[in-house]
């Protein structure tokens, strides 16, 4: 099996395991995960978490050897199937998770900037070195990485085509976190210090945080009015008010 769904406690964890290609994304692969996904998002868990097997990398980008020699309609047709199934992530009802452990280049750090969150093992190493093919990201990496990183080091990064470790993906946001031993459990880990909330007011927020980097101010600020009045429809709210008065800890039911 090249891609592993598998329970964790209360989250979804998707193993990319192709370690003998350092879990490069081939076509079987990308179609696997959109899958995954779909089965994850039906499984009644609190996050999603990715992470590469082998221990050496998360994933060393699409996969080069399917690459060459592709048509220009076989081209299209493979960057519809991965911007699809990677945008799944957007609009997913739960919070996804990239535990970088390892390499994460190309269409891998794409997965990963796909996500809501990544975090990353000090040996992790990212970048987007398609300038270096001839060629230039596809799976949104060209639109995902300045709204995370910001324009001129996104340019960088992807003009120059060069390698960010850790700590550095650290200090510029790429990664929120570097974390020590199991990349998944630190995964988990970290996804406990949200997911403990109400996951639809979860959505609310994140759907609020992304519209902000395509909208003008004066909308954002009406979409935020909006999906905030949304919220306090809730019965979660409610009991996260009646908690803090009573002076106890709230139960929220996701509702
Ligand atoms: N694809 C296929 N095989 C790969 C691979 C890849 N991306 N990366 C590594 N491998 C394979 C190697 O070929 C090798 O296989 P064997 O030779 O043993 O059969 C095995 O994995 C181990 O790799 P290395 O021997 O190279 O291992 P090292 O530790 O020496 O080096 C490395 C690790 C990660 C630095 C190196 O493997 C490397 O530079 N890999 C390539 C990284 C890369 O350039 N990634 C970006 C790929 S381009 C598109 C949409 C999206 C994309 C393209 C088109 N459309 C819209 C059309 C996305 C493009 C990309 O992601």
């Amino acid at each position: 099996m090249i891609l592993e769904l598998t329970r964790r406690d209360e989250f979804s964890v998707i193993t990319l395991n192709r370690p003998e290609a350092l879990n490069a994304l081939n076509t079987e692969m990308i179609a696997d995960i959109a899958a995954a996904i779909d089965e994850a998002a039906k499984a009644g868990t609190r996050a999603l978490l990715f992470t590469g097997a082998g221990g050496k990398a998360f994933c060393a980008g699409a996969d080069i050897k399917e690459l060459l020699g592709r048509s220009v309609i076989e081209s299209k047709r493979f960057a519809a199937l991965g911007q699809r199934v990677f945008a799944k992530l957007d609009t997913l009802p739960i919070p996804s998770v990239a535990a970088i452990n390892g390499y994460a280049f190309g269409g891998g750090l794409e997965l990963a900037l796909a996500c809501t969150f990544r975090i990353a093992t000090p040996n992790a190493k990212m970048g987007l070195p398609e300038i270096k093919l001839a060629a230039i990201p596809g799976y949104g990496g060209t639109q995902r990485l300045p709204r995370v990183i910001g324009e001129a080091r996104a340019l960088e990064m992807i003009m120059t085509g060069r390698t960010v470790a850790a700590e550095e993906a650290e200090r510029i946001g790429l990664v929120s976190r570097i974390v020590e031993g199991d990349a998944v459990a630190a995964g988990m880990a970290f996804a406990r210090e949200f997911t403990k909330y109400s996951l639809p007011v979860l959505a609310l927020a994140r759907e609020a945080v992304m519209r902000a980097g395509d909208t003008p101010i004066s909308e954002g600020l009406k979409i935020e009015a909006d999906l905030n009045t949304l919220a306090f429809q809730t019965e979660d709210v409610q009991e996260g008010m009646s908690a803090f008065i009573e002076k106890r800890e709230a139960k929220f039911k996701d509702a």
